[in-house]
């Protein structure tokens, strides 16, 4: 499922009223796909560092660590009190939760 120009906080809800969550790319062949899906435009992914600057946790429970190297260059940045995640095209980008919208992949379990 997906939408467009949502707000990491629009996008995590309408992922969960769909019954699904926010897409966690995990693999690369994952990214990839979703890559395709999203038509090479930047989307949200299902991650931030709200509770505690500088460690991402992500919705389906899992964690990001800041120095993985599908980070952008210089990127996570908390620029503008970034604590939303976007894929786009050089890697992962931290963003503001409530000001930017992107577009929006969930996923659900089949
Ligand atoms: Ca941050
Ligand atoms: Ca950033």
């Amino acid at each position: 499922m997906h939408d467009a120009d949502v707000t990491w906080e629009e996008g995590k809800q309408i992922c969960v009223a769909w019954g699904g969550v926010m897409v966690v790319p995990r693999f690369e062949g994952e990214m990839q796909h979703l890559d395709t899906m999203s038509s090479g435009q930047w989307f949200l992914i299902g991650c931030n560092d709200i509770q505690t600057e500088g460690t991402w946790v992500c919705l389906d429970g899992g964690t990001i660590d800041v120095q993985d190297k599908r980070w952008e260059y210089n990127q996570p940045d908390n620029y503008y009190n970034e604590d939303c995640a976007e894929v786009r095209a050089a890697g992962w980008n931290d963003i503001p939760c409530d000001l930017i919208t992107r577009n929006l992949i969930c996923q659900r379990s089949v």
